[in-house]
């Protein structure tokens, strides 16, 4: 039923023909996260870092009464230049989608995107998670609630410490869901390497990776993973300074009672606007670094299951 739903690009629809290995991307970080033309140039530089491993991009997007699974190059365009875009979570998805409006996917609504596209490999740049003071405002991402239940492994350099970063490791635990650290114990921040908590796995390869995406999925457990991947050393920013810029801009949505699924967007453009633009340059550093890492995971995840 699904099918109905979903229109691949000709280069996706190619990918699934041949069996070439494919990762999702998704659009609420072009829309809501980066300003344009950055991320226009971001997401097509994340497109060509993995067509040059021998991997097809899938930038997942809701346009015309579709989920869009691969956009052109004139579709990503006009996402990243269009300011109405609405941001689609979980819930959004069947009313943007019937409504025939246009929407970028966050991690949850991209998750549930790829699955449907039977893609297993989703890059991004951070998840969502427990906010802070959310013993008040119960305000938990439902990116994590997504991770619980759908099987795409989520390539990230961790969460922004926007969040609860403690609270959001207890939710990931209590749902099973896998946190693993790539070359690190250490989850990271986001802007910053560390964030003084530990993962549940380090890992050391792609190869790695598969065998636990492969295993996990095997075994019939459901849900997806985290693969938390640091930003590079060259890019990350100082933890004191960032610390003080998140407070700043947590008082201003106070201030403001910005609340629900603005806050997310809200913050990050405020870190933006109190870095002048440093978190810019961390955030495609690091999402590149990521996409090249999530293209090496669909090469060693595609060689698994089919014993190539
Ligand atoms: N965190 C970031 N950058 C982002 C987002 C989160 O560092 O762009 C976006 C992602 O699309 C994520 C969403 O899925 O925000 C989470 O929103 P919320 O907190 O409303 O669940
Ligand atoms: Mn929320």
């Amino acid at each position: 039923m699904s099918k109905h739903y979903l229109e691949y690009s000709e280069e996706v629809s190619l990918a699934q023909e041949k069996k070439i290995p494919i990762v999702a991307l998704e659009s609420t970080i072009l829309s809501h996260g980066l300003p344009y033309p950055e991320n226009w140039e971001t997401g097509q530089a994340l497109e060509s870092i993995l067509r040059e491993k021998g991997v097809v991009p899938a930038t997942i997007a809701i346009a015309d009464g579709k989920i869009k699974v691969g956009l052109s190059s004139k579709e990503m365009k006009d996402f990243c230049q269009d300011k109405n875009i609405l941001k689609v979570s979980r819930r959004d998805l069947p009313c943007v989608v019937a409504l025939g409006k246009k929407g970028a996917t966050t991690v949850s609504a991209t998750m549930i995107c790829a699955a449907m596209a039977n893609i297993r490999v989703f890059v991004t740049g951070g998840i969502g998670g427990v906010h802070r003071g959310a013993e008040k405002t119960m305000d938990v991402s439902a990116d994590l609630a997504e991770l619980a239940k759908t099987p795409v492994a989520v390539i990230c350099s961790g969460a922004k410490s926007i969040l609860d970063l403690e609270k959001t490791l207890e939710y990931l635990e209590t749902q099973g869901v896998n946190v693993l650290g790539y070359k690190t114990d250490d989850f990271p921040a986001f802007y910053s390497r560390e964030s003084g908590r530990q993962v549940d796995y380090k890992v050391e390869t792609p190869q790695e990776i598969a065998a636990i995406m492969q295993t996990k999925w095997n075994l019939g457990l459901e849900g997806g993973i985290v693969i938390a991947n640091p930003i590079p050393l060259s890019h990350a920013l100082d933890d004191k300074e960032m610390e003080g810029c998140i407070e700043k801009a947590i008082e201003e949505a106070q201030t403001h009672s910005v609340t629900g699924k603005a806050i997310t967007p809200f913050l990050l453009s405020r870190l933006q606007d109190f870095t002048k633009g440093r978190s810019i340059s961390a955030n495609i550093a690091l999402v590149k670094n990521n996409t090249a890492l999530g293209a090496e995971v669909a090469l060693a995840y595609h060689k698994a299951v089919n014993f190539v």
